[in-house]
């Protein structure tokens, strides 16, 4: 046994577990008309209710003793405090300091970083702004109209998120891009009706060794010299986030035109940093800053509140409940505005690479499930396709549902209708339909005798399904920024209780190793034999396949 599962109050959590584990939530709130008001929390227009998940006082009191005998105040002091917490890479953790709104110093290696956070800021203003007023000219003297983002992983999934979350503050005529794979669709598919004499490539790789990555940016790079002809205009027409400075200006870019971003700064946590840079081009760098702003309110609210009243802290808290105790494999994010539509991609990632992991701070073992799988979609959507299985199927998926209270437009009923299958889709997961309600409506319509008995089955829903829900005003870049805050923070709570070190991810290194033992493998029509004999044939399959301009 773990040091985790031989705990005094994980033992307690598991007897108290199988106390709950048949109390239907219909009897909690009927047993307690004081359950909203108790488990849900504030912050400025953020509501996050938690009534609807099958806890009691007495569960959220175990959690939280939980959270501190695996001392997750501590942790959290450690990690703004700029301590290297990501043992494996030895680094600092840092993604709060790039949101650091306030005066205070963050250090590390005993340098007060801020002042370079703030000069990458500068620089971002004013690229943002030359672009916007169209006064960034390309090489025939015509302003940008379109700008490609070129990067993979975390140097893409939060920028294309933030762009779309923010899209109502963007401004309309300038087209901003994402190229992400490899596959030359993407590229091809992206550039095909773009200029280069108006295009801005922004490339964004913390590392600028990541393959995807650089071929698609040599590929970029073609294609706008094809047209350029002359090396010396590539200034005017890409610019690079990285922390390899030399290896961007080996690829033609001018040392003024490389915005810096550090190592204390995880790929899937940098968005805050100038890898938003083409979010900061599309919304304005003012709306940027607001971002930051709410996230740099979570974060104060994270570093301050109560375990008890901390909304990152309870998330991560009722994860671990069904994750660990419940022994569910999934977790589902739902958001039901159409601009937050990338937010479950996003959070995929967020969430999956950093708590896929099986090995503890020590190097042990875990004897316990960690991460989930994240899944989700737009909620409306999910409605029309997956929610059948997390009503009826045979699984108990807890869900984030997400949503807002006004949107930003107003035609007709449409966000009244909106928000009406919100609430029914968390009361529906929460009571369900008992065999009596289901009979009465079965004799309504008209059924009686067998036949009736016949369909009562498959009409009455077991309910009891866990949700949160968080509602905020509006989807403000105040907001966003604050709500990716909150789910970084609970996936940090998440990898403290777990042990596990949430920043590193050497799981997806053994892929990319073998991609580059493969890739001259595949010159030529040598028949491959040095695999498995799966990997073998799938080769050779492919070698006699394909058209002979590949080869
Ligand atoms: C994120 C991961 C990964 C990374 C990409 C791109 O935390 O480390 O998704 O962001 O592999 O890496 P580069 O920015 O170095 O190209």
């Amino acid at each position: 046994m773990s040091l985790l599962t031989d705990s005094p109050v994980w033992q307690s959590l598991q007897d108290h577990y199988q106390t709950i584990k048949d109390q239907h939530l219909r009897e909690m709130f009927s047993a307690d008309p004081s359950r909203f008001d108790k488990f849900s929390i504030k912050l400025n227009d953020i509501l996050f209710d938690y009534s609807k998940h099958r806890i009691t006082d007495e569960t959220m009191n175990q959690l939280c003793e939980l959270a501190r005998s695996t001392n997750v105040e501590d942790w959290i002091q450690r990690m703004f405090q700029g301590e290297k917490i990501n043992h494996t890479e030895n680094r600092a953790v840092l993604h709060v300091a790039l949101r650091n709104m306030s005066e205070q110093v963050i250090k590390v290696d005993n340098k007060n970083v801020m002042p370079e956070v703030h000069a990458v800021r500068e620089q971002m203003r004013a690229l943002s702004e030359a672009v916007r007023t169209r006064q960034w000219r390309g090489f025939t003297g015509q302003p940008i109209t379109d700008v490609v983002n070129i990067g993979v992983g975390g140097s893409d999934l939060g920028p294309v998120m933030a762009t779309e979350g923010l899209k109502p503050y963007a401004i309309h005529d300038l087209g901003i891009h994402f190229v992400s794979n490899v596959d030359e669709n993407h590229i091809w598919d992206t550039l095909e009706p773009l200029k280069p004499e108006t295009t801005l490539f922004i490339i964004v790789s913390k590392s600028f060794t990541t393959q995807d990555t650089l071929v698609n940016a040599n590929t970029a790079r073609d294609w706008f010299l094809k047209t350029a002809e002359d090396e010396s205009v590539l200034a005017r027409h890409f610019v690079a986030v990285t922390d390899n400075v030399s290896a961007a200006t080996g690829f033609g870019i001018g040392e003024k035109n490389i915005f810096r971003m550090w190592d204390w700064v995880g790929g899937r946590y940098s968005l805050w940093s100038a890898v938003g840079l083409s979010t900061a081009i599309a919304v304005g760098m003012d709306h940027f800053e607001e971002m930051l702003q709410g996230a740099h309110e979570m974060d104060e609210h994270f570093r301050t509140a109560p375990l008890e009243k901390n909304i990152p802290v309870v998330m991560a808290l009722l994860g671990i409940w069904y994750n660990n105790f419940f022994n569910t494999q999934t977790y589902a994010v739902l958001p039901y505005d159409q601009h937050l539509r990338y937010l479950p991609a996003y959070l995929r990632q967020a969430d999956m690479e950093s708590n896929g992991k099986s090995r503890d701070r020590y190097g042990e073992q875990v004897d316990y499930s960690t991460g989930p799988v994240i899944f989700g979609q737009l909620g409306i959507t999910g409605q029309h396709a997956f929610y059948q299985l997390m009503h009826q199927g045979t699984k108990l998926i807890p869900a984030d549902i997400i949503a807002p209270v006004t949107s930003h437009h107003c035609i007709r009923e449409h966000h009244r209708i909106l928000m009406s299958n919100v609430f029914a889709q968390t009361e529906a997961f929460m009571k369900g339909k008992t065999e009596d309600e289901a009979r009465a409506e079965l004799k309504a319509e008209g059924l009686s005798g067998e036949d009736l008995e016949n369909m009562l089955p498959y009409k009455f829903f077991p309910g009891n399904k866990p949700t949160s829900t968080i509602l905020f005003k509006t989807l403000t870049p105040k907001t966003l920024g604050s709500i990716i805050a909150m789910y970084e923070h609970k996936i940090f709570v998440q990898g403290i209780i777990w042990n596990i070190n949430s920043y590193d991810q050497w799981g997806v290194e053994l892929g990319k190793q073998l991609a580059k033992n493969i890739l001259p493998e595949l010159e030529g029509d040598v028949e491959i034999s040095n695999h498995d004999s799966s990997t073998n044939g799938l080769i050779n399959y492919y070698k006699g396949l394909r058209p002979k301009r590949d080869g």
